[in-house]
């Protein structure tokens, strides 16, 4: 039996080996990316069953997504759409320090996800269903699955976790800022950075905005501030966690990591303090190599973070 349920659209990823202009780069390493799929991966690596479900075209693109997430250990629902292509990501560095991340999305396969594709008795079944704020904002069919699901698993009191996500090439500050209003009231989790946590309260302090989010409806709300580390606010409880300090090589994914990480340990009944740890520790891992979810850890990993830079294991 599954224990979390997620959806939404992962796309094939085209990320630039050169730094610079996006039309000078000759090589591309081919990968994929999805926010929903890298938390699937990120939960499974970390001991917990985990269902993805989404649309791919019938093409090369769909069947390495399914591939490599069945491949992850991932339960993997991957359905095949023979009127629309798989999604594109293409990620570039403009400079040393800058990723580019562009899309080639619209009208794609995981763009026309609808609510039968998401089976009611599966989400029921589960004890997580986590959603990103990127679905609604990928066509209305994909708006109305998100509404379908969060209903199906607030019916079934299966705990509903949210990453905002928020997306600029998909929708405008105030049309996410609507959705977020109607939507976090049937939250019980809610992951945000500060930006993102701003489009519906427009605080800046991340205590006084975890507050904010809190009276909004959900029980647990994590604030993120990358490199600054984050907050929990639960039960009335306020902890913070220092980051921890690695080599970033790419920092996208760093969110769906931090997300993996804090709902692994609500599966596996970890104390707050250490499953606000733990998810510090995966967003760490998630920065440390080229790629959206490659280098998220395994239970073994986390230890590893502590050791200082020139440790070499063997
Ligand atoms: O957080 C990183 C993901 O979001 C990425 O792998 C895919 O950008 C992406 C998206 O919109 O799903």
């Amino acid at each position: 039996m599954t224990e979390l349920v997620t959806f939404g659209e992962t796309m094939a990823l085209f990320a630039a080996r050169r730094t610079g202009p996006l039309r000078f780069a000759r090589d591309f390493d081919l990968g994929l990316g999805g926010a929903e799929s890298n938390v699937a991966i990120g939960v499974a690596r970390l001991g917990h069953r985990a269902t993805w479900v989404g649309r791919v075209g019938e093409d090369e693109f769909g069947d390495l997504i399914r591939a490599t997430l069945t491949g992850e250990g991932v339960d993997t629902r991957a359905i095949p759409d023979p009127d629309a292509p798989t999604g594109l990501m293409i990620k570039g560095r403009r400079t040393a320090d800058l990723v580019d991340v562009r899309y080639y999305r619209k009208g794609s396969a995981g763009s026309r996800l609808r609510p039968d594709d998401l089976d009611p008795a599966l989400i029921s079944s589960a004890r997580v269903l986590h959603v990103s704020a990127i679905t609604p904002a990928l066509s209305p069919s994909a708006r109305e699955s998100v509404a379908h699901a969060i209903a199906a698993a607030r019916a079934a009191g299966v705990l509903v976790s949210l990453d905002v996500n928020y997306r600029r090439a998909l929708w405008t500050p105030q049309e996410a800022g609507a959705w977020l209003r109607d939507t976090i009231g049937g939250v019980d989790v809610l992951f945000a950075t500060v930006p993102e946590g701003r489009l519906v309260a427009d605080v800046e302090d991340p205590a006084e905005l975890a507050k904010a989010l809190a009276s909004l409806g959900p029980s647990y709300v994590l604030v993120k501030s990358g490199s600054q580390g984050a907050l929990e606010l639960s039960d009335g409880v306020l902890r913070r966690a220092r980051p921890y300090r690695v080599t970033e090589v790419d920092p996208v994914g760093a969110g769906d990591a931090f997300a993996a990480g804090w709902l692994a340990d609500w599966l596996a009944g970890a104390e707050p303090g250490r499953r606000l740890d733990t998810a510090c520790a995966a967003g760490a891992f998630a920065v440390t190599s080229q790629g959206d979810w490659e280098s998220l850890p395994r239970r073994a990993d986390l230890g590893l973070l502590g050791r200082s830079a020139d440790d070499v294991s063997r």
